[in-house]
């Protein structure tokens, strides 16, 4: 190889480092807002609408392959504008409920802008699939710029998620040609999912209802808080004052 080539190569690989560096920044950024957001919402409202939060970094495999699909050449322009799901983020909620305030509390933060909203709860797929997909665009600052990254967050609830992985594995292991009787059996269990769903989001506000009545009699009582495992007793006299507006004057 020429220097010339080892030069060419070299700036190649750094131009490809930066690319999916950037993702990677997108979604730290990302997650430390989810945290934030969950956080805050379990001290206000003492529960939390995220079980749980996996990121990913699709693989320069899956981007070619996507690349490809599309008929396209490969260029980091091309990547850019075509493949939109470089970073993912899925959000698992409990209940459907769960979801739709994840989004508004996403929509509600200024820096993020949501791009696209796919409701596959309100239309799920013709196999069963429900999630709720949505494209945002988040501002990463580099040390020379600001890119606006787009990451795709996909929230569900669990039971969306549990049958999503299942359905996930068994396209790969039959190659994509799933028997007939299974596609079935899969449709089925999506609708299962769907009304297990349904029934949990039921008691939720039963059990809910039942919460907030007996919240108005823990009036008096002292707020217990706790706040990165370490656990802060507000005492009644203080809360008054609160209460009477005093020490928010
Ligand atoms: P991976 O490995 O999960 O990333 P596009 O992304 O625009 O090319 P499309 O179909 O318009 O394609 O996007 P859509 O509908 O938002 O779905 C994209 C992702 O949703 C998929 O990513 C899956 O993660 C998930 N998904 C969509 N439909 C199904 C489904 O029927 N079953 C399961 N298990 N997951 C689904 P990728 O790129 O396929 O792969």
């Amino acid at each position: 190889m020429t220097t010339d080539q080892m030069e060419q190569v070299k700036r190649i690989r750094t131009e490809m480092k930066r690319f999916m560096l950037m993702y990677k920044f997108a979604l730290s950024e990302l997650e430390t807002k989810i945290e934030i957001l969950q956080e805050e919402f379990q001290i206000i409202h003492d529960y939390s609408p995220i079980e749980h939060t996996k990121s990913r970094i699709k693989s320069p495999e899956s981007i070619l392959k996507k690349i490809q699909r599309k008929d396209m050449n490969i260029s980091l322009t091309n990547i850019r504008e075509n493949v939109k799901d470089i970073a993912g983020m899925r959000i698992t909620c409990s209940f459907i409920s769960d979801i739709y305030q994840i989004l508004d509390m996403l929509q509600n933060q200024s820096d993020i802008t949501v791009v696209e909203i796919k409701d596959y709860i309100k239309d799920p797929k013709e196999n069963g699939y429900q999630s709720l997909h949505l494209l945002i665009k988040i501002p990463v600052f580099m040390s020379d710029r600001t890119e606006l990254v787009p990451v795709e967050v996909q929230i569900r609830t669990i039971a969306m998620d549990f049958w999503a992985s299942l359905e996930h594995k068994i396209f790969y292991k039959y190659d994509q040609f799933v028997p007939e009787h299974l596609l079935e059996e899969l449709k089925e269990a999506a609708d299962s999912a769907a009304a297990l769903d349904q029934k949990m989001e039921r008691l939720h506000n039963e059990v809910k209802a039942i919460k907030d009545e007996n919240k108005l009699e823990l009036e008096n009582e002292s707020m217990q808080l706790m706040i990165k495992g370490q656990q802060f007793t507000i005492p009644p006299a203080f809360l008054k004052l609160l209460e009477e507006g005093e020490i928010l004057k």
